[in-house]
């Protein structure tokens, strides 16, 4: 079950999503988090933020809205309090990092390298998370522009230089123009991408008009945002086949997980299952690593992309058939 994201290799595929796990070794408590592929922590800013007002997370038809705002103990307090956690609990750890300024991509870049330059202990990778939906206003979306995009990632690529750690860019769905955003990540520092945040959203009271969550609108994930991702990480797989991906999205099952991973995916993140399961990533594993032998998959890799490697014919309809040299069909469960 080993992959490889770019220069980091994983014993595994399964991560944890940024924000769903807490910040440091919280999960520890459900599940041994040694058996992850990686744990990815809820993003860090230079200074700590206190998050938007309660209530945070409202549950969708298909999936849930959540507004909590950022909200993190700073960067500095988490590298005293939280990394040693998850050095012993044997994680292997993916940094998310966000700001509100390119200033502040490079301040967080910065303490992270005087930090971890002379070791980087259970560090692996980092992530920069330029798409998080609540921002005060769309201004400080950087993903939504490829220019800013770009500049985030200079900033954050230029100041962690002496760690050798690779960044993912983590990128939003709500962009007309994944593809742009993506190149532009790519060009500005990012090794790697992860695909994707959530989707903007809101939820209203009608007989008040207010809004349900405290912060106004928050960020649809769950499964109704599962196809979005696997259409997203396939664009950008078949637009940049030797960029590291990582697949995030509704992912609830091992299906989900071999979904991603046949678009394109070298990885995937777990994140809304967790709340209602926080055994979901392991559970997700076991089922992909059964899955995998089901379906006459001798390794990840040989996952990796077969959506890119298929013979498609076409029926009279016009429906695409998928027809994949060597496997059983396969069937949604
Ligand atoms: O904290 C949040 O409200 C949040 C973040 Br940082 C993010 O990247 N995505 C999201 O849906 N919520």
């Amino acid at each position: 079950m080993t992959t490889r994201v770019g220069p980091v290799s994983l014993p595994n595929p399964v991560m944890t999503a940024s924000g769903t796990a807490g910040h440091g070794a919280e999960l520890g408590a459900y599940l041994d988090l040694s058996q992850l592929g990686a744990v990815v922590v809820k993003s860090l800013s230079v200074e700590p933020w206190a998050g938007n007002p309660a209530p945070r997370l409202l549950p969708a038809a298909a999936g849930m809205l959540n507004s909590v705002g950022l909200q993190n103990p700073g960067i500095d307090a988490w590298l005293a309090d939280d990394i040693p956690a998850l050095a012993s609990a044997g994680a292997r750890v993916v940094v998310s990092v966000w700001g509100r300024s390119v200033g502040d991509y490079a301040e967080v870049g910065r303490r992270l390298t005087t930090a971890l330059v002379r070791s980087r202990g259970p560090v692996v990778a980092l992530e920069a998370n330029i798409s998080c939906p609540n921002v005060e206003d769309r201004e400080r979306m950087f993903a939504h522009s490829t220019e800013a995009t770009s500049a985030a990632l200079s900033a954050l690529a230029g100041a962690v230089a002496p760690l050798g750690l690779p960044i993912w860019a983590k990128l939003s769905p709500n962009v007309t123009d994944l593809v742009a955003i993506a190149g532009a990540a790519l060009a500005g520092g990012a090794g790697g991408l992860t695909l994707v945040n959530t989707l903007m959203g809101l939820a209203i009271d009608p007989a008040s008009g207010l809004p349900r969550l405290g912060g106004g609108g928050g960020g649809l994930s769950g499964p109704a945002l599962h196809p979005i991702a696997v259409r997203a990480v396939y664009d950008c797989r078949q637009a940049f086949p030797s960029a590291s991906i990582v697949g995030v999205g509704g992912v609830s099952g091992g299906y989900d997980a071999a979904e991603l991973l046949s678009a394109g995916a070298d990885a995937v993140q777990v994140g809304t299952a967790s709340f209602v399961d926080p055994r979901a990533p392991l559970r997700v594993l076991a089922e992909l690593t059964e899955w995998c032998a089901a379906e006459g998959f001798g390794s990840v890799a040989e996952v990796v992309g077969t959506s890119h490697r298929r013979e498609a014919t076409r029926t009279p309809n016009g429906q695409n058939e998928v027809a994949r040299a060597g496997a059983a069909g396969k069937r949604a469960p």
